[in-house]
């Protein structure tokens, strides 16, 4: 999409001539030394002084039409415009690239977004160009002008301005990366309030972009309150003293209630920055004259001296004063720039709420998109040839440590990160063998990639993700792997809040393309509660997360195939009993063989009942069945899904017709286990040919123990699963 960027008004105090929408401000406005103000170019200013009131116009227009239920949900950015302003004059739109706060309304304008587009999304409407209605007003998004698309938990924006800072780095580096384009002089804005700073991912990614000294700009907005929580109350001191331990941070502290001072600030602030030296970080000082939100009322927790006293240091306020003083506007002028951006609001408003609201249809459209690929056939089970000649077949931790080597061999915007993921020191690997991960997976990725493909990451599970998250979001494919399972949770918000959501919530205009490797669960002997979990279910819960779980070689090649040409995030889960299992070896697949995500396969024949399951439960499948048949029991056919988001519904469908008795068999807990959606999907859509009720057969609802007595007993056996198929067979 081309955007329009209307010419600068020759007069900066000119009406606009673009209608009911304001123009574009443009940053280059011609002025003499002699016009400038503390060191600001008086048109500049006066520029800045019209958004400004427009800024705040909007948060009116908005607050009167929430009154009116023609706004479902309000946040204003009033207090913080003088702050923004200054800033978005030593920024570039479309060239450095924004992480903002839902309160930096004023910067946004400056960079770019018309009223309109921001009362689109106040309205909810199909038009909104950040979400098409799917997210709350002052959620910010416009790929042209590099807004990143915003989501609404506090501070977790931080971790992938860092990814996006790193993707800078690197792509600037290797030009000719597909779909990717950096400058080397771009920077990262990522921006916060004081309350925000409370939470650790700020802090996980403060300690990469000082440890990388990356082009990371950090602008704290301190208005004082988090909703109505006091400064005071979140920690033992202001953001800029609490910081001053991260060596390469450089701190400045600014009253950003003075547009002037702010100005001189963020100019340093910015070219340190953009230096290349590495982060900045600014502290400044805001006002919030309005509630936290249309939700909330200050009064109830703020003393009117407070608010008078902010209200005498309102930024607009300080600003006109100070135009008025240098006799750089007139008050009949400043009032009559005040009118006109409340008529423009008011225009735009009104055109906005005659945009059509979002088809209901549309409700689905971009939570992924799958690639289309045919489903290759299943290679034969002994390839032709003489058998000398074939390379000797490779269990399945084996066949991804191969499939990782030939996908980053084949493209250069992969790159795999995470806890003990390398070698080992770069000095170190003439003379040692290299780690490359606990389960040794990612072994010599480094090694024959080197560090920028292949790298450790501090000891941090969102740091991990949250980078992905915005090194994904740049066009490159990262790779991080999460070392177990069951420490996945400190990521979780940025699986489910950042990764599953950029593609819906920005209405389709982002996508999130990562591969998330995961070692899962148990038959571990000793592995405990820490070491073997599963709860894929929790992740097949989450809109737009693709989730894949193989259980032999042949199938995690094929399938780790397809997860790179996803342009959405997969988890990748891997089972870590399986890695060097025999049953799992299979010869690596040619390289054409790519299985596409939503394909089970019939792993073992059998015609009185199904037993339908994945990952390491399969192979106990296939055990009990023989069992059965061996003992005459009947011929129980095993099902792998092999991926569960999405799941074959069309094959269980045809084997469920074809037996008419259905066993769900999985490791995770049974209680909101995955087979509790396919049981209650087998009965809506396959009732009629059901001759018996659908059995499930999971752990125990409890952790795994160490205990080996007690671990078999929590853990689904053959035994449990042939008893649960007997007895699918005898109803
Ligand atoms: C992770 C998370 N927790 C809670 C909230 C609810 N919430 C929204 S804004 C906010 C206060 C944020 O305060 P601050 O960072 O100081 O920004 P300000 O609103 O003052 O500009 C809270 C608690 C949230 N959006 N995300
Ligand atoms: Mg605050």
């Amino acid at each position: 999409m081309t955007r329009r960027i209307d010419q600068p008004s020759e007069d900066p105090l000119r009406e606009s001539p673009s209608g009911s929408t304001v123009s574009r401000v443009s940053r280059r406005t011609p002025v003499r030394e002699a016009e400038a103000l503390r060191g600001v170019p008086i048109a500049h200013a006066l520029e800045d002084y019209r958004l400004a009131c427009t800024s705040r116009a909007i948060d009116d227009r908005e607050m009167a039409l929430q009154k009116q239920s023609r706004v479902f949900f309000q946040i204003a950015g009033a207090g913080h415009e003088a702050l923004l302003l200054a800033l978005a004059r030593h920024l570039r739109p479309g060239y450095d690239w924004f992480f903002p706060y839902y309160r930096d309304l004023a910067l946004v304008l400056a960079l770019g977004v018309t009223p309109e587009e921001v009362l689109l999304q106040a309205v909810g409407s199909a038009l909104d160009p950040a979400s098409g209605g799917r997210q709350m007003p002052s959620h910010w998004g416009d790929p042209d002008l590099h807004i990143v698309t915003q989501s609404s938990p506090t501070g977790s924006q931080c971790l992938p301005a860092v990814g996006c800072a790193e993707a800078t780095r690197y792509v600037s580096r290797r030009p000719d990366l597909p779909g990717c384009h950096a400058h080397g002089d771009e920077l990262t804005y990522v921006s916060l309030g004081e309350g925000a700073t409370s939470e650790g991912e700020f802090w996980e990614s403060l300690n990469t972009a000082c440890t990388l000294h990356l082009p990371v700009l950090y602008v704290v907005a301190d208005n004082g309150y988090a909703i109505s929580v006091p400064a005071v109350d979140q920690a033992p001191a202001p953001i800029s003293e609490l910081v001053r331990g991260f060596r390469g941070l450089r701190t400045y502290r600014v009253d950003a209630r003075d547009y002037f001072a702010a100005h001189q600030t963020a100019a340093h602030a910015v070219a340190h920055v953009r230096a290349g030296t590495g982060p900045a970080l600014i502290h400044a000082t805001v006002t919030r004259p309005y509630s936290h939100s249309a939700a909330d009322t200050q009064a109830k927790y703020r003393s009117p001296e407070e608010l008078a006293d902010e209200a005498a240091h309102d930024p607009i306020r300080l600003l006109r004063t100070a135009l008025v003083e240098a006799g750089a506007l007139s008050e009949e002028d400043a009032d009559r720039i005040q009118a006109e951006a409340r008529q423009r609001v008011a225009d735009a408003a009104k055109a906005a709420m005659a945009a059509p609201q979002p088809d209901p249809a549309t409700a689905l459209d971009h939570v992924v998109a799958l690639p289309p690929r045919p489903v290759p056939p299943e290679p034969p089970a002994a390839a032709p040839g003489a058998d000398e000649d074939r390379e000797p077949p490779l269990a399945l931790g084996a066949a991804i440590t191969r499939a990782l080597h030939e996908v980053m061999a084949r493209d250069e915007r992969i790159r795999v990160f995470g806890e003990d993921v390398a070698d080992a020191r770069q000095d170190l690997l003439d003379d040692v063998e290299g780690k490359g991960g606990v389960f040794g997976t990612t072994q010599g990725l480094q090694r024959r990639f080197g560090l920028a493909r292949c790298f450790n990451t501090p000891l941090a599970e969102a740091n991990i993700i949250g980078r992905a998250v915005g090194q994904a979001i740049r066009g490159l494919r990262p790779a991080p792997e999460i070392q177990f399972f069951d420490y996945i949770w400190p990521a979780m918000q940025q699986l489910r809040s950042e990764a599953a959501t950029v593609r819906w919530r920005s209405n389709g205009r982002f996508t999130c393309p990562m591969v998330v490797r995961v070692p899962i669960g148990g038959y571990l002997t000793g592995g405990a509660i820490w070491h073997s979990q599963c709860g894929e279910s929790i992740f097949t819960h989450v809109p737009g997360l693709l989730v894949a779980f193989p259980s032999r070689a042949r199938d995690a090649v094929g399938l780790l195939r397809y997860a790179f040409e996803c342009e959405d995030p997969v988890l990748f889960l891997e089972h870590k009993h399986l890695l060097r299992q025999a049953y799992t070896k299979d010869p690596y697949p040619d390289e054409g063989w790519v299985l596409p995500f939503g394909h089970g396969v019939v792993r073992r024949p059998g015609s009185d009942a199904t037993i339908v399951t994945w990952g390491a439960t399969v192979q106990k499948s296939v055990e009990a069945a023989d069992q059965i048949e061996a003992a005459g029991g009947g011929s129980v056919e095993v099902v792998d899904l092999r991926t569960l988001a999405p799941w074959d519904q069309q094959l269980v469908a045809e084997r469920v017709a074809a037996t008419s008795r259905v066993l769900i068999v999985h490791e995770d807990v049974r209680t909101s286990g995955f087979g509790a959606e396919i049981a209650a999907w087998i009965t809506e859509a396959c009732f009629e040919d059901l001759d018996a009720p659908v059995r499930r057969v999971g752990a125990l609802d409890c952790h795994v123990a160490y205990s080996p007595v007690l671990e078999r007993a929590i853990l689904p056996q053959v035994d449990d699963i042939a008893d649960a198929a007997r007895a699918l067979l005898a109803y």
